[in-house]
């Protein structure tokens, strides 16, 4: 799906200035190159304002483009609301929207997929429970006008770094998604249909024996699969098929 107000998709490249020490005027454009192949997402970039703060950094401040913009109280960088604790976030390759993984309470950690203005339920709704247990949000899970998760894990994995798979090294786990566990120390692998969330498969269950929890994962561009555990003497694995390097 290609949407010319999302500012993730693929043809969007963000313009970023030279310098951010040296921010441009509010009424600066960002050039594109000459040779560049402008699709209607770029054009809205075009004419983009760009701001840089200390705090954010650079960020459009096109009321096309962001929902807020303009709306007095509300910081105009926002892109969607009610998210709890985002551990990672990444562009699924397929649409271009940005999907992200939330630390939930007990039992609710949260797989979504952030869209321009739309509401994620944190603190109103959730599907996790207090640590010590008991209801948490008044023990609502659903609210006309909150968005639902696309997955949520309970018990939870306490999720990290996430990827889409579109390497070659593993056919069978193209257009997955893999999701680093730093509670349940293991690697989730995500199968989707689409959007729809059709079932998970727990991966190097054989790291547990070391206690190790997964920070991060990454595709390179071997198609092999890269991870960080995080601990005292955390390591880089790289995941290869049988036979690979
Ligand atoms: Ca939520």
């Amino acid at each position: 799906m290609m949407d010319d107000t999302n500012p993730f998709a693929p043809t969007a490249a963000l313009p970023h200035t030279e310098n951010p020490a040296e921010p441009p005027a509010a009424e600066d454009t960002q050039p594109l190159p000459a040779d560049a192949t402008i699709s209607p997402a770029v054009e809205k970039f075009k004419s983009c304002r760009w701001r840089a703060t200390p705090d954010v950094g650079e960020f459009c401040t096109h009321r096309d483009v962001l929902p807020f913009a303009g709306k007095e109280g509300v910081r105009p960088e926002i892109w969607s609301v009610g998210h709890r604790n985002i551990q990672s976030a990444t562009l699924n390759p397929a649409t271009g929207e940005l999907w992200e993984v939330e630390h939930g309470t007990r039992g609710g950690d949260e797989i979504n997929i952030a869209r321009k203005g739309k509401d994620y339920g944190w603190p109103t709704i959730a599907y996790g429970i207090e640590y010590q247990g008991g209801p948490i949000t008044g023990g609502i899970q659903q609210q006309e006008g909150m968005e639902q998760p696309r997955y949520y894990w309970d018990p939870v994995i306490a999720p990290s770094g996430m990827v889409f798979y579109t390497g070659k090294m593993f056919p069978a786990w193209r257009d997955s998604l893999f999701i680093g566990g730093l509670g349940s120390l293991n690697l989730v692998r995500v199968t989707l249909k689409g959007e729809q969330v059709t079932g998970e498969e727990r991966l190097l269950q054989d790291l547990q024996p070391l206690r190790e929890r997964i920070r991060d994962v990454r595709q390179g561009p071997d198609g092999a699969l890269y991870l960080l555990t995080d601990g005292p003497k955390g390591r880089l694995l790289k995941l290869v098929a049988k036979g690979g390097a």
